[in-house]
């Protein structure tokens, strides 16, 4: 069986002092509930932030992750920060793909590809992230911008490397708009990849957790995460607030 996981993107927000605040509180709640004995959970500092997130965790089961990576290894690349980097500095994961990263920041399906190598060759967890626009929808594309964006990212990989991925099935229509996929929009696209999974092999399809994103939250979390092949949620703008993230962590 595979386990729920919780992934927080906290996107470009916090501070210092927020983010003590948030990261104290949200471990109390998961030591309180023992939420962490069944769903595993993850945020996603900016990177500035992550070394003080890291410490802050360190001796928890919360885990860190990083919201973007250089596909490059260490070297002149102004800015940019090396999948070794954040591996060293304490990250489990990375995200990948994001549909924000996709549209305003150039990460096409060649780049996405070359940053989940990169990722999985420091040992980190690539969450890569897929998901249709309105318009692709409303032209009835779902399934095959998705399968696309599947086939592209994985195509040189290993299946030693495959199952090591984390699927985020984001909606773009549904981020930080207030509009959610039902469970039942959600589900189809879910089942979908389950299927390009197992054309992998049927362990694949087995083991790899495919998360749901796009507007989830406290009120409407439980009845995405019923659906079969939803696996738990990788959450934005309901992340910041600890009541609302440790309410999705409960429902997963
Ligand atoms: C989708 C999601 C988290 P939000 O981007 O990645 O954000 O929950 O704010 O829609």
């Amino acid at each position: 069986m595979r386990r729920a996981l919780v992934a927080g993107n906290w996107k470009m927000n916090g501070r210092v002092a927020q983010n003590d605040e948030l990261v104290t509180t949200v471990l109390a709640g998961l030591e309180q509930q023992a939420l962490t004995e069944r769903v595993d959970v993850m945020v996603f500092p900016p990177s500035i932030y992550i070394t003080q997130v890291e410490a802050a965790v360190r001796e928890s089961d919360l885990s860190v992750g990083a919201q973007n990576l250089c596909e490059f290894g260490d070297g002149a690349y102004t800015g940019e920060l090396s999948a070794g980097m954040l591996a060293d500095v304490g990250c489990s994961a990375v995200l990948i793909g994001h549909s924000e990263r996709r549209a305003m920041f150039g990460d096409r399906e060649q780049r996405v590809a070359a940053k989940v190598k990169a990722a999985l060759s420091a040992g980190l967890t690539p969450v890569l992230c897929l998901g249709e626009s309105l318009e692709q929808r409303d032209a009835g594309e779902t399934l095959a911008v998705v399968s696309g964006q599947f086939r592209s990212a994985v195509a040189g990989l290993e299946l030693s490397e495959i199952v090591q991925l984390v699927l985020a099935y984001e909606p773009v229509w549904a981020i930080g708009t207030g509009r959610t996929a039902t469970p039942e929009q959600a589900q189809e696209v879910h089942a979908h990849l389950r299927v390009l999974l197992a054309e992998q092999g049927q362990n694949v399809a087995d083991v790899v957790r495919v998360l749901y994103g796009g507007s989830v939250n406290a009120d409407n979390a439980a009845a995405l995460f019923a659906q079969q092949d939803i696996d738990g949620g990788l959450i934005g703008g309901a992340s910041l607030k600890a009541k609302d993230f440790l309410a999705i962590c409960h429902a997963a």
